[in-house]
């Protein structure tokens, strides 16, 4: 069942501006690839096909109040994912830097660690707040790798084989963007893109790329996983992906 519901939807624009584009049509467009839900509890896909019917679509946040362990959503895009840890787990940064370096779990944990406390958001409408996230500020990896003048970009890739992301430069080194190590005070489990992932702290949450295993300096952006499927690359909360409302934090 719930074959129209699609783990994440294909394109905003049309729903959002409430041209009737179907889910079905939306479905075909995204693929296979888009299905690969791994541990989803079925329950709450089962409900949230329900109330999104009843809803139209989840403005109202009503699906975020369904039990879901801690108000996240489990999302995959890859229908399995290796698992990683301190033994086997690797981050390389790479492309236009003068010191390309590959880290560690254990090197990433010695480095200084910033803590920040802020809303998720999802730009299908769930959210959950004040969630703490703890890691690596993403700009020390950049000056410690030293990005040459040429660069203007980041792109990120996962152990999953398919999620990507990316960042201009100057986005990549604001304060508040973390390659993190810790979610909701605890080690990042593999769930929730363990051991380490992206935190994008002032973006919808498509930004914060599980499983973060590659950040490659370049030159130009290129649109990341969700946004060649019709996402904002710029996805700040409340100012993008046709969405006017305004963050909670
Ligand atoms: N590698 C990877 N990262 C990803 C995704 C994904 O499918 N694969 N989904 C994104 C989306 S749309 C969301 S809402 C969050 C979900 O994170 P969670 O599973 O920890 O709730 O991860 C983001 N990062
Ligand atoms: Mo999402």
């Amino acid at each position: 069942m719930n074959s129209e519901q699609p783990e994440e939807p294909g394109r905003p624009t049309p729903e959002a501006r409430g041209t009737p584009v179907g889910r079905r049509v939306l479905l075909g467009t995204i693929g296979l690839g888009a299905l690969g839900v791994v541990t989803a509890p079925t329950l709450q896909r089962a409900m949230e096909g329900f109330l999104g019917a009843a809803a139209g679509k989840d403005p109202t946040g009503l699906t975020g109040l369904l039990p879901n362990g801690g108000g996240f959503r489990y999302y995959s895009v890859a229908s399995s994912v290796p698992h990683r840890n301190a033994t086997n787990y690797r981050l390389t940064v790479d492309g236009l830097v003068d010191r390309p370096k590959t880290y560690t779990l254990d090197d990433l944990r010695a480095m200084p660690q910033t803590r920040l406390v802020k809303d998720v958001q999802c730009v299908t409408g769930w959210r959950v707040p004040g969630t703490p996230f703890e890691g690596v500020r993403l700009s020390r990896l950049l000056d410690a790798a030293g990005v040459r003048s040429t660069a203007g970009a980041v792109r990120f890739t996962c152990f999953d084989g398919t999620y990507t992301e990316s960042l201009t430069l100057d986005q990549a080194r604001r304060s508040d963007i973390l390659v993190a190590l810790r979610m909701q005070d605890k080690n990042i489990g593999h769930d929730h893109g363990g051991p380490v992932r992206l935190y994008v702290a002032p973006m919808y949450f498509y930004k914060s790329a599980k499983w973060l295993s590659g950040i490659t300096v370049t030159e130009d952006v290129r649109p990341g996983y969700w946004e060649d499927r019709g996402y904002d690359v710029d996805a700040w909360v409340g100012h993008s992906n046709g969405r006017d409302d305004e963050p909670t934090s």
